[in-house]
């Protein structure tokens, strides 16, 4: 139950067990892996699915055939071990000609420069067969407010994911964008902070119907905001398109824990939702469950495999905990008496008009508040549950 299998649509960024831990104060302190041994590795642990930036296969400054002959191993290693590339993202950040971002540079250069580079990048996500194709636009912010036309920025925002949203379409590709927002860092502020920031500029956009997001845990945590709250409103919505789990402990630096290494109730109610779904709405989430995690510094390779597979582990150990706790007659009990139910209730009758409403005393004039204000709604028995479940105690 708890070994991962391809059937747990496991994926991973080649970036996460790959990163060699350099960071602001210090160099590497593991050598660099070869991104199809990593592919290789993570097929023997049980996931099912892989994601990439263009340089994490192929680097920036490789010749055209250096490319064609990378992608040539690419898709050889994707036949050898059948393990999927789901999705597909572009490294916008961190060669210098980014520092001021892709789409909202104040440079007219880099921005035609990041959008070919993206256009490119979504011509190889489709011919891998990958579904979503993630932007972060890390470097798209400021430290100074005095640097940028905010309306200026937002337009060139949405004229670079609206070209790239087009293109996709004009092509006839399989793919969705999924924007993932991220508050700070690298950029003092970035644009996009929030899935609430991120679900209402994709409204204003000419081809934001192939256009969603990609909603990271720990960003989410950074701005102190519920991560769970966000992917149901992305639910909701219908946009959300993909997910990027990890571990963050409340608003620090972005941690990239294993998932469920940081908050971790406010994991199981991750996995609660994914798996479970809203109580009026039951189903499982169908998309890749995918990590965006680093292996911590202090660990060498051998930890590289282990955090691995930590994060494939913690996820199913909270996925049996959340069936449980559905399962659970007492549970059931204690969200029938805390209302859980009651609230997918239509508030106004299905054939009551305004008029009749508002005609009504019952409603209004003539409640007693003392019924509804003297309710105990048991939801501490009812998260006292959750938590014995959580933690095995059930
Ligand atoms: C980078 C970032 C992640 C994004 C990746 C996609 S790159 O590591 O910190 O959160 O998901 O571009
Ligand atoms: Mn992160
Ligand atoms: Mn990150
Ligand atoms: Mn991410």
């Amino acid at each position: 139950m708890l070994n991962p299998t391809p059937a747990d649509k496991f994926s991973f960024g080649l970036w996460t067990v790959g990163w060699p831990a350099r960071d602001q104060f210090g160099k590497a302190s593991r050598p660099d892996l070869d991104p199809f041994d990593s592919i290789r590795k993570l097929k023997e642990l049980g996931a099912w699915g892989f994601t990439f930036h263009d340089n994490d296969v192929i680097p920036f400054d490789a010749t055209p055939a250096e490319r064609d002959d990378l992608i040539c191993t690419l898709k050889k290693t994707i036949d050898e071990t059948g393990m999927v590339c789901e999705m597909v993202t572009t490294d916008t950040f961190a060669e210098p000609v980014f520092k001021d971002g892709a789409f909202t540079s104040n440079d007219r250069r880099v921005r035609r420069y990041g959008l070919r580079k993206v256009l490119r990048n979504v011509d190889l996500a489709a011919e891998l067969g990958a579904t979503t194709f993630v932007m972060w636009g890390g470097r798209e912010g400021a430290e100074y407010d005095s640097s940028k036309d905010l309306h200026a920025a937002l337009e060139r925002y949405a004229e670079g994911i609206d070209t790239v949203a087009g293109y996709i379409k004009s092509q006839g590709y399989d793919l969705r964008i999924g924007l993932e927002p991220k508050p700070n860092e690298p950029r003092g502020d970035i644009f996009l902070p929030t899935i609430g920031h991120a679900l209402a500029f994709i409204q204003r956009l000419d081809n934001g119907d192939v256009v969603g997001l990609n909603p990271e845990t720990g960003h989410e945590q950074m701005a102190t905001l519920n991560y769970t709250h966000g992917l149901a409103q992305a639910l909701w919505s219908e946009k959300l398109f993909h997910i990027d789990l990890n571990g963050q402990n409340g608003p620090m630096y972005d941690q990239d824990l294993v998932f469920g290494h940081g908050n971790l109730i406010s994991a199981f109610f991750t996995v609660d939702l994914l798996e479970n779904g809203f109580p009026s709405k039951p189903g499982a989430y169908e998309g890749a469950r995918h990590f965006d995690y680093k292996t911590s510094r202090t660990d060498h390779v051998t930890g590289v495999w282990d955090s691995a597979l930590a994060n494939m582990r913690m996820y199913l150990i909270l996925k049996e905990r959340a069936l449980a706790f559905r399962a659970d007659p007492e549970v059931q009990e204690a969200l029938a008496y805390a209302g859980v139910h009651e609230l997918a209730e239509p508030t106004l009758g299905a054939d009551e008009s305004l008029e009749s409403f508002l005609a009504d005393p019952s409603v209004y004039e003539g409640l007693d508040l003392t019924g509804p204000s003297e309710r105990n709604y048991g939801y501490v028995r009812l998260h006292q549950l959750a938590v014995e479940h959580l933690t095995g105690a059930r």
